[in-house]
């Protein structure tokens, strides 16, 4: 069993900052909010695309939507059913794209993951900082936030990285790097959330120590980087599952937990 909550951080802790990524961390966003929003972009256009649950899978390979239609383009379309012109069309599918996307997300349709609002409350009740890294697109974030933890939860992110604020996307450390620089921290002050191996590969890349929560679609990467891989954060009366790692004896991820798995990660 977890023990009590505390009511400030360990004092033996250098731990400032707890840096998550949005889809598939804080919520299951991809098979039923991106990938139906892409859908029914490709249908207001006309357009005779349709993103399988599956062949969606496959597509997560490449992060950013701009960038996985592109990917899409060139991988998966045979050559005479490419659209003309289709390169300068993408922004505004993506902008179509992000339209249903919000407006999905404001239906309440697409919850938080298990134990990532008690985490978060938890985190901001002992002074620890937030911060969000993600490829996602800035107003996609804002509709999660609002339809899920109400519209002031914006403001206790003091850090929103996301979307094109930087160029490479993940598996590009620069989202991670950006937002260090900005709370002005450095890595091992901080601790990263994610849930796919693009995402480690980007957080483990700007020197951080990586929770790892998986998926379905992400449930076979590799998280070999990883401080510990659990199934979801999990409640008090919901355990966590630990696919690699030692949670010690906790059944869910609390900040206690987190901190001793950063001291672990950044004392090997
Ligand atoms: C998330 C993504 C995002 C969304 C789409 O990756 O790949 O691209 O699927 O967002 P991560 P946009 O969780 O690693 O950040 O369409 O707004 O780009
Ligand atoms: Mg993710």
């Amino acid at each position: 069993m977890n023990t009590e909550a505390n009511n400030t951080k360990s004092a033996d802790t250098n731990l400032k900052a707890f840096i998550f990524d949005v889809d598939g961390t804080l919520s299951d966003t991809e098979r039923d909010g991106h990938r139906v929003a892409f859908n029914r972009a490709f249908d207001e256009y006309g357009m005779d695309w349709h993103w399988s649950v599956e062949t969606y899978g496959k597509l997560l390979a490449v992060t950013g939507g701009k960038e996985r239609m592109k990917f899409f383009v060139e991988k998966f379309l045979d050559k005479d059913k490419v659209p003309e012109n289709i390169e300068a069309k993408i922004p505004e599918l993506h902008a179509a794209k992000t339209r249903h996307y919000t407006e999905l997300l404001s239906t309440g349709a697409i919850p938080l993951r298990p134990g990532v609002e008690r985490l978060i409350q938890e985190a901001r009740q002992r002074g620890f900082r937030l911060a969000i890294a993600t490829t996602t697109t800035p107003a996609n974030i804002t509709a999660l936030l609002t339809h899920t933890l109400g519209p002031d939860s914006i403001d206790w992110f003091e850090v929103i990285a996301a979307g094109d604020v930087v160029p490479a996307k993940k598996p590009a450390p620069d989202i991670y790097d950006y937002a260090l620089n900005k709370m002005n921290l450095s890595a091992d002050e901080c601790i990263a959330f994610e849930d796919s191996e693009n995402g480690i590969k980007s957080s483990a890349g700007a020197n951080l120590s990586t929770i790892i929560t998986i998926n379905d679609y992400t449930k076979n990467h590799d998280f070999s980087d990883a401080s510990i891989v659990l199934d979801q954060m999990g409640e008090p009366d919901q355990p966590f599952s630990v696919i690699t790692g030692h949670a010690n004896s906790a059944s869910y991820l609390d900040c206690d937990l987190v901190i001793q798995l950063h001291q672990q990660s950044t004392a090997s």
